[in-house]
């Protein structure tokens, strides 16, 4: 399957420690890689690699106390 370019806006983030547990939530993931996480724009960039995972990264996103949505 073709990885998919995904941007998530992530509501919460207020500083760089917010930003980066963010990018390490989603580093974790399987088929989740190039995360790369704007603070100041209040997004999240990644490649996901499979089905499921934007639905995952947003979960996981909330579960770690940040809101995030897909559109
Ligand atoms: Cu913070």
């Amino acid at each position: 399957m073709a990885s998919q370019n995904v941007t998530l806006n992530v509501d919460g983030m207020s500083c760089g420690h917010c930003s980066g547990t963010v990018q390490r939530t989603l580093e974790e993931i399987d088929g989740i890689s190039n995360v790369s996480v704007d603070l100041e724009g209040k997004k999240a960039t990644f490649d996901a690699d499979g089905s499921g995972l934007i639905d995952k990264a947003v979960k996981k996103i909330n579960e770690a106390g940040y809101k995030a949505s897909n559109k």
